[in-house]
């Protein structure tokens, strides 16, 4: 393992013991009971400090590629162009990934209720674990509510504190909205595929994925080594280019990727999600094409899922995503070689360089 993911984990388990022993987080008699009813019955032969709080955190934060997360560490280094980082440094850069990868966790715990998902990460969505259910919603809410502890606990007195805030809560913001329409497009009784387009597309996942996942290490990053966003704009749209060409590759491993290595089952044809495919398919399709894809797709029918997936094999989405994968990869390349600053560069090129031809 490198030293600085080492340092990264390290972090992780001085976080979640300052959040356990955060001053504010007090449980009521009842909670206390809930929680001690849940752990007895529920959890297998841990040791009795291991309680709810612990168990949530853990099964729900740290269990992804964590590349947002590492991506604030390296974003800052190459910022500081090969200069060592000091202890403090790595700390702090640490707190801000893990702080993302928290968003993520609040994200995708709501996220896999929405879209009525089964597996997250090679386990069960955490609502579907026995006893959870719904109490997964607060405990979206408690996630989100670390962020702002995290950041209070390590960042109050510097200088960036209240744009380190602004920051988080715009892309919050920005996040919901984009999920927003991903959810009000799918609509029951509205199911209308002659809604679904490129431009459409493009706007969902600018909005639900590319500012949390893509511009917002990189912003934490810039804000550590005391840059003022406003005169980062072009680094934003360039990183939103590339959120939205993963999330294209997300769409994509959703139906042609296997759940083994993904780590989830792909929902998005059950739900008549807006997705890439779908709307290349509309593109390439004939009317016959089309009355057949209406005919079969948003149904929650293991058939008519099949269905949908022969005639993407027909289309050959495969051949067109390999197309555009080449051509965005080219194309990001491009935009970056033409930035001024080659340390800017080397962290987009790194950026871009984790997540080509991903296969999870
Ligand atoms: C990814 O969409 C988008 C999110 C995880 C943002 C969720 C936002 C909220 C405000 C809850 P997706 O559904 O395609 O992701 P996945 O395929 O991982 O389920
Ligand atoms: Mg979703
Ligand atoms: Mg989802
Ligand atoms: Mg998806």
């Amino acid at each position: 393992m490198s030293e600085i993911r080492a340092k990264f984990l390290e972090a992780y388990s001085i976080l979640k013991s300052e959040l356990l022993n955060d001053p504010a987080f007090e449980f009521t008699d009842d909670s206390r009971q809930w929680v001690e009813r849940f752990f007895f019955s529920f959890l297998f032969e841990l040791d009795s400090s291991c309680h709810f709080g612990i168990w949530m955190l853990d099964y729900n934060v740290p269990g992804g590629k964590l590349n947002r997360g590492l991506s604030v560490i390296d974003s800052y280094k190459l910022l500081k162009e090969g200069k060592e980082l000091s202890e403090e440094e790595i700390f702090l850069a640490s707190s801000l990934g893990w702080c993302i990868e928290w968003l993520q966790a609040y994200f995708l715990v709501l996220d896999d209720i929405m879209d009525n998902s089964v597996t997250r990460r090679g386990q069960p969505c955490w609502f579907r674990v026995p006893k959870v259910g719904m109490i997964a919603v607060n405990d979206g809410i408690m996630l989100r509510n670390h962020i702002s502890r995290i950041l209070k606990n390590h960042f109050k007195g510097k200088t960036y504190y209240v744009d380190l805030l602004d920051l988080f809560n715009e892309v919050e913001f920005q996040t919901a909205s984009g999920q927003m329409i991903d959810l009000i497009t799918t609509l029951e009784g509205e199911k209308d595929l002659s809604k679904y387009s490129l431009p459409l597309h493009h706007r969902i996942v600018q909005y639900k994925t590319a500012y949390y996942s893509f511009y917002l290490p990189v912003a934490c990053a810039l804000l550590m080594a005391g840059e003022d966003l406003e005169k980062h704009l072009d680094v934003q749209n360039i990183l939103v280019e590339m959120g939205t060409y993963f999330q294209v590759q997300d769409d994509y491993l959703d139906c042609f990727g296997h759940p083994d290595v993904i780590g989830k089952v792909g929902t998005d044809i059950e739900d008549f999600k807006c997705s890439w495919l779908v709307v290349k398919a509309l593109e390439l399709s004939t009317e016959e094409q089309k009355k057949f894809l209406k005919e079969n797709y948003g149904k929650a029918d293991e058939e008519c899922v099949k269905k949908v997936k022969e005639l993407y094999k027909v289309l050959d989405l495969e051949g067109v995503f390999a197309e555009y994968e080449n051509n965005s990869y080219q194309k990001l390349i491009k935009s970056i070689e033409a930035h001024p600053s080659k340390a800017v560069q080397a962290v987009l090129q790194s950026f871009l360089a984790k997540i080509y031809k991903r296969q999870k």
